[in-house]
């Protein structure tokens, strides 16, 4: 009896709710006047708590349920006084622009409450995986002075052998130039002399929408250098993936910021456009359903994705913590040492070199007379070493899933943390990337060593 009250008082209140749930400007305050603020222009303005969250001001992504008639969601998203600006047909999610006044935290929750929604979540921001770049932030101890050694010319090299053994695997393979890494990021210098070989084409620039994916910051440029700079040129550095070509999708801005639909626009478009790897060097901490269906879509459609842990010392971000989808990389330095600043958690897959690491960087980025060459650090570095890896066992097994190449990585690397973590760990995950482990083919010897 009592139950029976509850449910058709649910299913009321579920009604009433519904009822409810358009947001105009204005509306929500009207029954409960102490809990609006009015603002300057006579509008109510809906309470927005600070919830510290950086996320698009107005904007919704939203996906309804499978089945809905198209003409009855345009009515719903109308109901909401809301207007769709954009849409990532691929997994069938709406990009809303919500009206002036209407707070994107109380929108999320109403359309979430609507029986007919899949999910509705805010736009976040995710930044690139970067610590600042400046030509000399590396020497500025004062600033960044976690205590491990700095990388500056004549200051002390590292532990021989802490590396990702390259010259090894080269010997076994350059990489194929059919198989294409995008770098999903600020974009790349077109024609920096070390690069302009390198590229797939002139990729897409989701920041100004267009088909010229230049980069407005360096993280691109350096992240593009490091997976594939040309090799072997008698010119500035070698990229890991020595023959493997770019495709730049720029979905960062100036600031090396981006919002996630752009962020899953990019992946959308690079797996479309015929990217074998994605590299993400870029997170942040929110979890989304559009971001991760992004990412699942690409892997579904027979793409490796890898993403940078963070920079920030803490929980690994997404996209790397998409762990059915991403191999995460957390970073190491030239001792085989794990930097502070690498994130962690039980999503880490590898490690790779992500400290002090010289690569590209736009022409005149230093200024006039200056190197197009320079170090920073970050996962950011560490994921494009991986990337590159993944690049260079797809030029030798073209037929390899994702699944299979990313257990090659996982499976290859050395445990250089075993003292302290052996095994797995959450900080290097199964360790630093071995690229001569995973490519050169392996002799299986029985127990006897016959
Ligand atoms: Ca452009
Ligand atoms: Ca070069
Ligand atoms: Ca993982
Ligand atoms: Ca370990």
């Amino acid at each position: 009896m009592k139950k029976s009250v509850v449910s058709w008082i649910a299913a009321a209140a579920a009604v009433l709710v519904f009822v409810a749930v358009p947001l105009r400007p204005g509306a929500a305050g009207s029954g409960n006047p102490g809990s609006a603020a009015v603002s300057p222009d006579g509008k109510i303005a809906l309470p927005n708590p600070d919830s510290g969250l950086r996320f698009v001001p107005g904007r919704v992504l939203l996906r309804f349920k499978k089945g809905i008639p198209s003409w009855m969601s345009e009515l719903w998203i109308a109901s909401y006084n809301a207007r769709e600006i954009g849409r990532l047909h691929q997994i069938r999610t709406h990009i809303l622009e919500l009206s002036e006044g209407v707070s994107v935290e109380e929108a999320v929750a109403a359309l979430n409450r609507h029986p007919e929604v899949d999910f509705a979540e805010p736009d976040y921001i995710a930044s690139a995986n970067v610590t600042p770049n400046d030509t000399f932030f590396g020497y500025q101890y004062a600033l960044y002075n976690s205590g491990q050694p700095i990388s500056i010319p004549g200051s002390p090299t590292g532990k021989p052998s802490a590396d990702i053994k390259a010259t090894a695997a080269w010997e076994e393979t350059r990489g194929d130039s059919e198989v294409v890494v995008a770098v999903v990021d600020t974009g790349a210098d077109l024609l920096h002399p070390d690069l302009e070989n390198k590229f797939a084409g002139s990729g897409r620039d989701f920041i100004n929408e267009d088909f010229d994916a230049s980069d407005d910051h360096g993280h691109g440029t350096w992240i593009s250098g490091i997976i594939g700079a040309e090799t072997d040129n008698n010119l500035g550095v070698a990229g890991a993936a020595w023959n493997c070509r770019l495709l730049p999708v720029k979905v960062l801005d100036e600031n090396a910021e981006g919002a996630y639909s752009t962020i899953a626009e990019g992946i959308l478009w690079a797996v479309d456009n015929g990217a074998d790897i994605i590299n993400l060097s870029l997170g942040y901490s929110e979890d989304s359903l559009a971001l991760s269906d992004a990412v699942a879509y690409a892997y579904e459609q027979g793409a490796v994705l890898c993403a940078g842990t963070g920079n920030t010392g803490s929980a690994v971000e997404y996209p790397a913590a998409y762990d059915d989808y991403c191999l995460a990389a957390a970073a190491t330095d030239y001792n085989d040492a794990r930097p502070p600043w690498s994130n962690f958690g039980p999503e880490v897959d590898v490690a790779a070199p992500g400290a002090s690491i010289f690569s590209t960087f736009p022409r005149g980025h230093f200024g006039p007379g200056s190197l197009d060459y320079g170090f920073s650090d970050g996962t950011s570095a560490a994921a494009a070493h991986v990337s590159a890896l993944a690049a260079l066992i797809i030029s030798v097994k073209p037929l390899l899933t994702p699944a299979e190449v990313m257990d090659i990585i996982r499976f290859s690397c050395d445990d250089v943390n075993e003292e302290t973590d052996p095994e797995w760990d959450e900080f290097l995950g199964y360790g630093r990337l071995n690229m001569e482990k995973a490519l050169v083919p392996i002799v299986i010897k029985n127990r006897s060593g016959e």
